[in-house]
């Protein structure tokens, strides 16, 4: 019989946002994304599990499938939407545990980026650790972040990136931190990276997941 899992998996994966969404036809009247999230948790299933086990493998399936010509923009932007009916209902516990006392990290994705969803995982995590966020959304500039940590003294900075053309524009933005706020820690994450690029841009650290970056907050406020 198909777990709760599989059946969210392929509802983020064939873009059901919730019962009453009209898309895909052939999931009419379906539950979508949002009901089967709400019941996986309902019944108990880890909220990690939902996350590693339903929801990141349905987008690396929608990625495969991009790259192969067999979805298009339109169709991804519909499971970008169900990933998000579904994360609603895990942001709670992962936004739970300490009170926010650790200090503040400032993220957003880099200039000439959309994609959002790695970056709001991020996000959602590190709050849980204890760190008050300002998320400076998508698309982000230089001066926009470099702004931020004049606002914020002593602020962690968070990059992410998922093209490899917005990855010249993290170098970019790491330079001007680096320039205008010396000291500064920036931490970078993004599908396409790894730690020799975080070492080209003079980032202090490279996380592949969320549970990364919280590890290395957790080590530097300790
Ligand atoms: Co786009 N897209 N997309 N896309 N998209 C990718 C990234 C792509 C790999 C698909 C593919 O070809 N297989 C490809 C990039 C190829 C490349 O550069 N090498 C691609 C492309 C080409 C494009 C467009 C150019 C398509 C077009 O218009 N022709 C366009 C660009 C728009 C733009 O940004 N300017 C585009 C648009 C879109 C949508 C808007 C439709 C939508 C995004 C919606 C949204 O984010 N709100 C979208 C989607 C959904 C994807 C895929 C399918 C899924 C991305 C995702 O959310 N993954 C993606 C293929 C894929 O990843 N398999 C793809 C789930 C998410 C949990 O993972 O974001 O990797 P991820 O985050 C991970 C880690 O990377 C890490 O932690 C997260 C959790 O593990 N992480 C960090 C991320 N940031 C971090 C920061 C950290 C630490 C860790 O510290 C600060």
């Amino acid at each position: 019989m198909e777990s709760i899992l599989d059946k969210l998996g392929a509802a983020v994966e064939f873009g059901k946002v919730n019962r009453n969404s009209p898309y895909p036809p052939q999931m009419k009247d379906q539950d979508g994304a949002d009901e089967l999230a709400r019941e996986a948790i309902e019944s108990g299933v880890n909220p990690t599990s939902i996350l590693s086990e339903a929801l990141v493998p349905a987008m690396d399936r929608v990625g495969q499938k991009f790259s192969e010509n067999k979805i298009f923009v339109p169709q991804m932007l519909m499971s970008a939407k169900a990933m998000g009916a579904a994360m609603s209902h895990l942001k709670p516990f992962f936004q739970s545990g300490d009170v926010k006392t650790k200090g503040t990290f400032i993220i957003g994705t880099v200039k000439g980026d959309l994609h959002d969803i790695g970056k709001n995982l991020v996000a959602m995590m590190v709050e849980g650790g204890g760190w008050s966020i300002i998320d400076l959304g998508v698309d982000v500039n230089e001066d926009t972040f470099s702004q931020a940590v004049a606002d914020n003294p002593g602020a962690v900075v968070g990059l992410s990136a998922l093209l490899t053309t917005t990855m010249a524009n993290m170098e970019v933005i790491v330079k001007k931190i680096k320039e205008n706020h010396p000291g500064t820690r920036v931490l970078v994450g993004g599908a396409p990276l790894n730690d020799d690029f975080r070492a080209k841009i003079g980032a202090d650290f490279y996380s592949p997941d969320p549970r990364g970056a919280v590890e290395y907050l957790k080590e530097i406020a300790a």
